[in-house]
């Protein structure tokens, strides 16, 4: 069966409003369209506002309190031609980042055992591609058959996609890709110069043309302005359908990028945008991403009140450090959250 092809709601500005957000209402029509005005609205609420209607969400929708555990690993590290200011495995950055080949079948099925085994319940595979070619895709729909025979659902995140390519992994078992928009499109000029924001909605289209799952989010503390998080916020929740998957990431600040010296975002401002995140895409799983390991236990402690829902779990991400898994197991333990149940019954190990 097709999914619905992913369109964009427009971006409404009311005009009458857009100046006051703290006069703009909060609640979205009856369309499911967000406008700018209202995110930002949500975001100007007085704290324990936002977090209290964050959290009466997050209860409507996900009664069981759960949190998935994700688990991340690099099957082609470096050497990326693209120029995203964040990131440590561009080739043109002088970065500590090592450019790596594609990592061989049997080591990628290791790396799943062993998340498997620590509890996780999704094994997401990124590789720095600008777009992966024909022949890697073969390879990749390789690593996806074993990682789902082990029963655990499967992510990818190899760049832009043909509708042709996302076909094939969608054949192949993958559940989710991974595309992220990153930030709101006018701030993204001053990120990314070598692929528009454009070519990352269709990416995404394609990816629900043929009915996979859509992991899609980004990165804040990159020095946008709290309009520009809420633009972002907003072409995220206007998605149709919005994303299943929304990873929101801390930027990890690394040496050697454009970004290395960037202020570190106030931890309240990170609070609030989960907790829009969570109100505006009612359903989703919404992630704490990249950047975990600087904000600490107590931040994260509010950032589950706000609405999260999901970790990546593991010590590594792709080439930076994440904490513990044993960690966030004692976190998670302590704050009273259950981990996501695996949703698979073929488990093989
Ligand atoms: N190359 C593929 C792409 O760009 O779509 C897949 C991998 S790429 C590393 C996946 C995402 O990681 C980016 O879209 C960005 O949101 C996030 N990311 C990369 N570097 C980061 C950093 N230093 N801090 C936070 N997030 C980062
Ligand atoms: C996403 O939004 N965050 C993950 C995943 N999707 C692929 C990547 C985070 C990368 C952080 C920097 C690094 O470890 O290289
Ligand atoms: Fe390449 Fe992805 Fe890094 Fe951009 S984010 S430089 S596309 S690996």
């Amino acid at each position: 069966m097709q999914a619905a092809q992913t369109t964009e709601k427009p971006l409404t500005f009311i005009k009458s409003k857009a100046d006051s957000p703290q006069g703009a209402d909060t609640q979205v029509d009856a369309s499911g369209t967000w406008t700018l005005a209202q995110i930002e609205a949500l975001f100007a609420l007085p704290f324990n506002e936002l977090m209290f209607k964050a959290q009466q969400t997050h209860q409507a929708n996900f009664p069981e309190g759960d949190v998935e555990l994700a688990t991340l690993i690099s099957i082609k590290t470096g050497g990326c031609p693209e120029d995203c200011g964040y990131c440590p495995q561009a080739a043109r950055y002088d970065t500590d980042v090592k450019a790596d080949k594609l990592m061989n079948l049997d080591d990628v099925l290791e790396a799943a055992k062993a998340a498997k085994a620590a509890g996780s319940n999704r094994f997401c595979m990124g590789a720095a591609w600008r777009e992966p070619k024909d022949r890697d895709i073969e390879k990749v729909t390789a690593m996806i058959k074993g990682v789902k025979a082990l029963g655990l659902e499967t992510c990818a995140t190899l760049g832009m996609l043909e509708a042709s390519q996302a076909q094939a992994l969608q054949e192949a078992g993958l559940d989710f890709y991974n595309h992220n928009l990153d930030t709101s499109e006018d701030f993204y000029r001053s990120v990314i110069s070598t692929r528009g924001y454009q070519d990352r909605l269709d990416t995404i289209s394609n990816v629900r043309a043929v009915g996979m799952s859509v992991c899609c989010g980004g990165i804040v503390g990159m020095g946008e302005s709290r309009q520009q998080r809420a633009a972002f916020l907003t072409r995220l929740a206007n998605l149709s359908p919005y994303p299943e998957s929304v990873p929101i990431n801390h930027l990890v600040p690394v040496a050697g990028t454009p970004l290395a010296d960037q202020a570190p975002l106030d931890p309240l401002e990170f609070v609030r945008t989960i907790a829009v995140a969570r109100i505006t895409m009612p359903r989703a799983r919404v992630r704490l991403s990249a950047g975990r390991q600087e904000l600490g236990r107590s931040v994260q402690a509010m950032c589950f009140l706000a609405g999260a829902n999901s970790i990546f779990y593991g010590e590594q991400l792709l080439t930076t450090a994440n904490p513990e898994a044993e960690q966030d197991r004692e976190l998670l333990a302590e704050l009273g959250l259950k981990t996501k149940q695996s949703s698979k019954s073929e488990v093989l190990i």
